[in-house]
């Protein structure tokens, strides 16, 4: 992983984050340092990495991080204008590729999907220096190869115009789109977790929407009175609530019984054009995984 930095820091073309200190730099720093704690040598081999700390002062020397790569970049000009449909890289279930399945649905974007089925496809996407921390999901798109779901989300969501109209608004859009994250991230795990503890789990997975999670997004709804959750608009936070109601509903169907206005939400928002036709059978929306899928799963991954 550090090698990806160090990578980023020895290109010499920087128009993707800029050539400039931004919030990567700050968070790459204190990482450098932690790892530095417990393994003092740990950059013996990164030298760039190792000279970065003397060049924030300047805060021009090329402190950047950009995976995208020359030739990323040489095509970038072509594919702004070329850009065809984005192209999602994924395995054929919902994991983390599911939320940005459903915010490019959502806003009406067609996409692309080509599937991890085998350990080979991944390990073929990582030969070919497409995955920036040898994970997916990847998603090419605008040029771009991205990675890291929240990264390829908040990028979507502000193309699309679904992140808020100011700084405070998109604040609002990322606390509850964090908190729908937690609760289906729970959902996510329940599969891989041993079946011993699956009751329990399920039971906490209930008991967190109903008193930590749903209630937040009732009172939201109840006190501005407006049909969406930030704005008087639909913006990703909405599009990610209904995504978790609807994962919490296959966990326990009545689940909505004490919120009456996510009742309501989730009729509106699930008869917004683009989402009814994503919630269709046939769409690229994918279904709860089966132990089939989990066993695949668990073999491309090595877990
Ligand atoms: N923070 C990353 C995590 C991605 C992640 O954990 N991906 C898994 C598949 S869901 C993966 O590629 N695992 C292989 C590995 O870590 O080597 C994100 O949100 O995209």
């Amino acid at each position: 992983m550090v090698f990806t930095y160090e990578m980023g820091l020895g290109m010499t073309v920087f128009s993707r984050v800029g050539n400039q200190f931004s919030r990567a730099d700050v968070q790459l720093l204190e990482t450098l340092l932690i790892a530095e704690e417990y393994k003092p040598d740990i950059l013996a081999q990164f030298p760039l990495l190792q000279s970065a700390g003397s060049r924030w002062g300047r805060r021009s020397g090329g402190w950047c991080l950009s995976y995208f790569g020359r030739e990323h970049q040489k095509g970038n000009k072509n594919s702004e204008i070329m850009a065809g449909k984005p192209k999602l890289h994924y395995t054929k279930g919902r994991g983390k590729m599911e939320s940005i399945r459903w915010l490019l649905a959502a806003a009406g974007v067609e996409f692309e999907e080509e599937f991890i089925e085998k350990k080979e496809d991944l390990e073929k996407l990582r030969n070919d220096g497409s995955l920036m921390f040898q994970q997916v999901p990847m998603v090419e798109i605008d040029g771009m190869k991205m990675v890291q779901s929240r990264a390829i989300l908040s990028y979507i969501a502000a193309k699309y115009n679904l992140y808020g109209k100011d700084l405070k608004e998109r604040a609002w859009i990322d606390m509850y789109v964090e908190g729908t994250t937690d609760l289906m991230g729970m959902i996510m795990y329940l599969p891989f977790q041993p079946a011993d503890t699956k009751e329990n789990n399920l039971a906490l997975i209930i008991e967190r929407a109903t008193t930590r999670y749903f209630p937040v997004y009732e009172k939201a709804l109840k006190d501005h009175g407006h049909d969406y959750l930030v704005g008087n608009k639909l913006s990703w936070a909405d599009i990610h609530l209904l995504e978790a109601i609807l994962m919490v509903e296959e966990c326990k169907p009545d689940v909505l019984s004490a919120f009456p206005l996510l009742q309501a939400f989730k009729g509106r928002t699930s008869n917004i054009p683009t989402i009814k036709k994503f919630l269709q059978p046939g769409s690229q929306r994918k279904p709860p995984p089966d132990e089939k899928f989990i066993a695949n799963v668990k073999k491309i991954f090595n877990m």
